[in-house]
């Protein structure tokens, strides 16, 4: 094996990885991310002890302790090629030897949670409600520059996805990757559960209307009427996709878990997201600090 190069394992003068400026000792088997830099400390806030804070452009780190459990919070930014950037970093600083630059031949798994926001597509999934998801489907495209395999069942599904929206001879080649059932079986009482849909942007890529028209006017029906056998389309949001496609490919165990702040059918907005994020930081972080990992 060769050791990887320079330009492509990209490690700064202290020893750690370039974008999110983390050594491989100051990350914890449990990793939450969000996507919003400041929501970092509204979780750490919740941790008995905080042994290491990093920051480097949008990628702020704190890793500490609940109990024995040790964990770190990542921000991602916002979008799949943000978590392109997190999850290759994340990865990096367990699975490859940063000394000898060569892959570890023993490879470690991370527990990885997002703590993220998110627009409801069903009418029964209302604003100031949480999701987890039980799949990420990819309008974003990040996938498809790897090798994602899907099987027969993610084919079947998206092959009707297609035929029901057309997205695929308009934008994108839509692709689907599941959550780990490690850890969304963990996630059941208090949350929805559904497929999450990963857009590459808020406004037309989600249907939003402000001063451009847009290709699809008929996107939210077509997301919101869409069945496949008991599946159907929860909620939109901007990074699932990406990080159950990278964890499946990179062998890390995945969850994505959302805030309800809008309501696309409905057309509402949570009147205190603040709020509402922080009931499924505490409640999320009250789960996950008993599961091994
Ligand atoms: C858009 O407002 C952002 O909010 C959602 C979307 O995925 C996107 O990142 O998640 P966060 O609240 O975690 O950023
Ligand atoms: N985040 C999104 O990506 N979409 C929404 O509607 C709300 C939060």
């Amino acid at each position: 094996m060769q050791p990887i190069a320079e330009s492509e394992l990209i490690i700064n003068a202290r020893g750690a990885i370039y974008h999110l400026d983390l050594r491989p000792e100051e990350l914890a088997p449990t990793v939450i991310t969000v996507g919003d830099p400041h929501r970092v400390k509204e979780v750490s806030k919740h941790f008995d002890r905080i042994e290491v804070q990093r920051e480097h452009r949008e990628f702020i780190t704190h890793t500490g302790y609940i109990g024995a459990k040790r964990l770190s919070v990542v921000s991602t930014g916002i979008g799949p090629d943000n978590i392109d950037i997190v999850f290759n970093e994340l990865d990096a600083l367990v699975n490859i030897d940063f000394g000898t630059r060569l892959i570890r031949p023993e490879l470690s798994s991370l527990q990885i949670v997002r703590m993220g926001t998110s627009g409801s597509l069903q009418a029964h999934i209302p604003v100031d409600s949480f999701v987890a998801s039980t799949h990420a489907l990819g309008l974003d495209n990040l996938l498809n520059y790897y090798r994602l395999e899907q099987n027969m069942e993610e084919n079947a599904l998206l092959q009707s996805f297609n035929t029901h929206t057309g997205l695929n001879t308009q934008v994108t080649n839509p692709y689907i990757s599941g959550a780990a059932p490690s850890l969304l079986k963990h996630f059941v009482a208090e949350f929805h559960q559904g497929i999450t849909v990963t857009c590459p942007g808020f406004y037309g890529p989600q249907g939003r209307v402000l001063r451009l028209g847009i290709r699809n006017p008929a996107l939210i029906d077509r997301l919101t009427e869409f069945r496949y056998g008991n599946h159907f389309i929860s909620n939109f949001e901007m990074e699932t996709s990406a990080i159950y496609g990278l964890g499946r490919l990179l062998g890390h165990q995945c969850l994505s878990l959302s805030a309800i702040v809008a309501n696309r059918v409905a057309r509402t907005f949570s009147k205190d997201g603040n709020a509402l994020v922080e009931r499924m930081i505490e409640h999320s972080l009250g789960i996950l600090s008993t599961l091994p990992g």
